[in-house]
């Protein structure tokens, strides 16, 4: 059987937030801005071959930083093996991410529901990792009128979405405040 949406609670553990800071030092937390011109309260930065990015030209994946025209940092051997791991828990075995966009959510930043379609093949599923602060995940689905379901996400949680819900609009509501400044999301994906 091939399931769809697998949450694995607690499944990350802790050294992960360590390798973020790591990461972030070489290519830094930035505000990207929308196509139409709106800079996101979520700020972003990425590891591994590709990286996604947004700019007034659209949505795409880029080998380098545009900040520094200088390739990411290289994903983090543990987070080759968490991705992989939680993927084959879900039943997609030999799942080898070439892309990890981290999200960094400060309290209020939100994400408005979406598609995440900019990858080449959606036959492979995206790994989700939640650390820090809580959220509140928003899963509708095919179509953007779909009702929307509220899932609670924790520090250390992993989702993996696969088969038709790789395709399902997803959003996550604004930040409450809490005891920690952010909240941090690593998707991985199979982009280029
Ligand atoms: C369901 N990030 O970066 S992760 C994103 O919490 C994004 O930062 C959210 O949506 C966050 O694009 C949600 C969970 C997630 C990620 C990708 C999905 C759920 C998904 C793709 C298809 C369906
Ligand atoms: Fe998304």
């Amino acid at each position: 059987m091939r399931l769809e949406a697998v949450l694995l609670p607690a499944f990350a553990p802790d050294e992960i937030l360590e390798a973020v800071e790591a990461i972030a030092a070489a290519a830094p937390f930035r505000h990207m801005i929308t196509p139409g011109g709106f800079r996101m309260s979520v700020a972003m930065t990425n590891c591994g071959p590709l990286g996604w990015v947004s700019d007034r030209k659209g949505y795409r994946y880029s080998p380098v930083d545009p900040e520094t025209g200088r390739p990411w940092p290289a994903m983090p051997e543990a987070f080759l093996r968490l991705a992989n791991e939680a993927a084959a828990a879900a039943n997609f075995p030999a799942f080898v991410p070439d892309a990890c966009l981290i999200n960094r959510y400060a309290s209020g930043a939100k994400m408005s529901l979406h598609q995440d379609k900019d990858e080449k093949d959606f036959s492979q599923p995206i790994v989700s990792v939640s650390l820090g602060l809580p959220a509140v995940f928003l899963f509708g689905g095919p179509s953007r009128k779909d009702p929307v379901k509220r899932i609670a996400l924790e520090h250390g949680d992993v989702v993996v979405w696969g088969g038709p819900a790789r395709l399902f609009y997803h959003g996550v509501m604004p930040l409450k405040e809490g005891a920690r400044p952010y909240r941090f999301n690593l998707t991985f994906r199979r982009a280029g």
